[in-house]
């Protein structure tokens, strides 16, 4: 009969058991530690990334928006206490000639100064005489013309690209019917002569198909994209015979250039 040593065999094998167990728990404990490292270190990876791409897209999207609103953004200039130079017997590219407060030929009225077109109000308006006065009998279509005023902006320099004219209902017949418009970057005190002045615009004030009809005006284009800090605008032709040109706002809109 074949006897079956037992004892030896159920000895060693837990002792075999508990060392393999040993093993696998220590391997698995490096297993999960390094796998552990491992996700913290690929999900801060990620995050990492994320987060960088987020803030340049950011970025971008803010650079494209300001540079998109800085290129294209159109604004109405606003007058900002800028002093105002009523001029007469004045045309483009010529020297500016004052043009003082009073009833008499070369003046506007006291009342009506050019302030008035910068002021947002359709009420107020900029009555020149030109070469004639408050008391020409002998109405003319030359009363008024190359009169204007210029300026300088206060801030920043100005690109215009369009321009609307808005007039008095009852003085129609005083409309200006045709414009020159004129920029400049010298001094202040070269802007009465001529030569300080570059010319922009030529032609129709945006009324000549406006004749009585109050609440529209035209907007006209001005083919520009010349920066200019001062601006000329003088009247050419009037709309009928009359003793003055009288306007009652001049917008202007463009783009600030910083
Ligand atoms: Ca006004």
């Amino acid at each position: 009969m074949k006897r079956i040593n037992i004892l030896p065999e159920t000895t060693h094998i837990p002792v075999v058991n508990h060392k393999r167990r040993r093993l696998w728990m220590i391997f698995s404990i490096i297993v999960g530690i390094s796998s552990l490292i491992t996700i913290v270190i690929i999900t801060k990876i990620i995050l990492r990334k994320q987060k960088t791409t987020t803030t340049e897209s950011t970025l971008i999207s803010l650079f494209t928006i300001t540079t998109t609103s800085a290129m294209t953004e159109f604004r109405r200039f606003k007058r900002n206490n800028e002093t105002i130079y009523a001029i007469w017997n004045t045309t483009a590219s010529g020297n500016s000639t004052p043009s003082l407060p009073g009833e008499e030929i070369g003046t506007y009225y006291p009342s009506e100064p050019p302030e008035a077109v910068f002021d947002g109000n359709l009420n107020t308006i900029y009555t020149n005489h030109g070469i004639c006065s408050a008391h020409t009998i002998e109405l003319s279509k030359l009363c008024g013309v190359n009169t204007g005023l210029y300026f300088t902006m206060n801030s920043k320099l100005f690109v215009l690209k369009r321009f609307y004219i808005a007039v008095r209902r009852h003085s129609l017949q005083r409309d200006p019917l045709t414009i020159t418009i004129e920029g400049s970057n010298n001094k202040i005190s070269d802007l009465a002569f001529g030569y300080s002045w570059t010319l922009i615009y030529n032609g129709d004030s945006g009324l000549m198909e406006n004749q009585w009809e109050v609440s529209h005006y035209e907007e006209m284009e001005v083919n520009n994209s010349s920066p200019f800090r001062s601006y000329r605008f003088l009247v050419s032709s009037i709309r009928e015979k009359s003793t003055s040109v009288s306007y009652a706002e001049f917008v202007m809109i463009g783009q600030y250039i910083d």
